[in-house]
C-alpha cells in the first residue's frame, strides 16, 4: 500500500503508521487525515495485524492541524464540517479498531496531534516528548476528542489547565499525571516501543479487542449494564482457542501460544 503523507509498514503482526511530514512536525493536512484513517481501517481488515503503532517521522509526533492550510481556506469554510468529515473519522477509526493501538510519542504533540495520541490505548513517550493543547493559542477550543479523553485520563482541573494555558507538559509530568504509560530515554525508545508492540501482537488478540470494547462501553453504562455486557463478551472470549490454550498452558506450566483466535 502506498500513501503520500504517511508510511505504513507491517511486520511480525505489528502495523506501524508513521506520520511523514517532518518539515511541519507532521502537521495534519487533509490528505494525511484521510490516509491515516484509511491505514487504521486497513489494519482492522487484516487478520495478520494484531497491534498498531502510530508515530511521527523526524523530531515531532504531530503539530496538529496544518496552519498553512488554514490560511488558504475560503471565507465561508466550516471548521465543524472539516472536523466531522476529517478528524472525527480518524479518532473513531482508532477507537473502534478492536486491536491495541500504541502511540509512540517521539517528540512534541500539539493540538489535534494530542487528540490522536489520546485516542490510542497505550502511550509510550520519548524523554524529550511533550504535549501542548495549542488550540487556545490560535483562539480555538480543544477538538479531535480531547475534551472527551483528557478529563477522563488526567481529571478535569489538569485538563482545563492544559487547555487554557496551552503550556507544554513534558513527558515526565505526563507520566506522573497518568497521561502516558511509560517514558523511555531516546536511545532505548524504539526498543521499548517494539517490546510493547511484540508483546501485544503475540497476546490473546480477541480478548484484547473485546476488552477495549467493554471498557469504552462501560464509560457510559450503569454497573448492572456493564456486568451484563461483560458476561456477553466473556461468552465470546470463553469459546476462543486462546482461552483453551491459556488454561492448558497454565496446567502444563509452559508459556501460552496465543493465536489471536
Ligand atoms: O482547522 C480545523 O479544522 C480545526 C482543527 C484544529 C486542530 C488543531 O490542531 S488546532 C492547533 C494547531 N497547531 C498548533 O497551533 C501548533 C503550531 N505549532 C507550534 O506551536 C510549534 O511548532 C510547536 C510548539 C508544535 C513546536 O515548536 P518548535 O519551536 O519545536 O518548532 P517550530 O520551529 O515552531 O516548527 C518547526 C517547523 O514546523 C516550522 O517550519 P519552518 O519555519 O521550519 O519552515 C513551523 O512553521 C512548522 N510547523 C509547526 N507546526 C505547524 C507547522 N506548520 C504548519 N502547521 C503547523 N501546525
Amino acid at each position: 500500500m502506498s500513501y503520500e503523507t504517511i508510511l505504513f509498514n507491517v511486520a511480525d503482526g505489528v502495523a506501524t503508521i508513521t506520520l511523514n511530514r517532518p518539515d511541519t512536525l507532521n502537521a495534519f493536512n487533509d490528505v494525511m487525515i484521510r490516509e491515516t484513517t484509511d491505514a487504521f481501517k486497513q489494519a482492522g481488515r487484516n487478520r495478520d495485524i494484531r497491534c498498531v503503532v502510530i508515530t511521527g517521522a523526524g523530531r515531532g509526533f504531530s503539530s496538529g492541524q496544518d496552519l498553512a492550510d488554514v490560511q488558504s481556506r475560503r471565507d465561508n469554510f466550516s471548521i465543524g464540517e472539516h472536523l466531522r468529515h476529517g478528524y472525527h473519522r480518524l479518532i473513531k477509526a482508532m477507537v473502534r479498531l478492536e486491536k491495541p493501538v500504541i502511540a509512540a510519542v517521539n517528540g512534541v504533540a500539539a493540538g489535534a496531534g494530542v487528540g490522536v495520541a489520546l485516542a490510542a490505548d497505550i502511550r509510550i513517550a520519548a524523554e524529550k516528548a511533550s504535549f501542548i493543547l495549542a488550540f487556545s493559542r490560535v483562539g480555538l477550543i480543544p477538538d479531535s476528542g480531547v475534551n472527551w479523553f483528557l478529563p477522563r485520563i488526567i481529571g478535569y482541573a489538569r485538563a482545563y489547565q492544559m487547555a487554557i494555558t496551552a503550556e507544554k507538559v513534558r513527558a515526565e509530568q505526563a507520566l506522573a499525571w497518568g497521561m502516558v504509560n511509560e517514558v523511555a530515554p531516546l536511545d532505548t525508545f524504539q526498543e521499548r516501543v517494539q517490546a510493547w508492540a511484540q508483546q501485544l501482537a503475540s497476546g490473546p488478540s480477541l480478548a484484547f479487542g473485546l476488552t477495549k470494547r467493554a471498557m469504552y462501553k462501560a464509560l457510559t453504562q450503569t454497573l448492572d449494564e456493564a456486568l451484563d455486557y461483560e458476561a456477553y463478551l466473556q461468552e465470546i472470549a470463553g469459546r476462543s482457542h486462546d482461552y483453551r490454550e491459556g488454561v492448558q498452558a497454565f496446567l502444563e506450566k509452559r508459556p501460552p501460544q496465543f493465536t489471536g483466535s
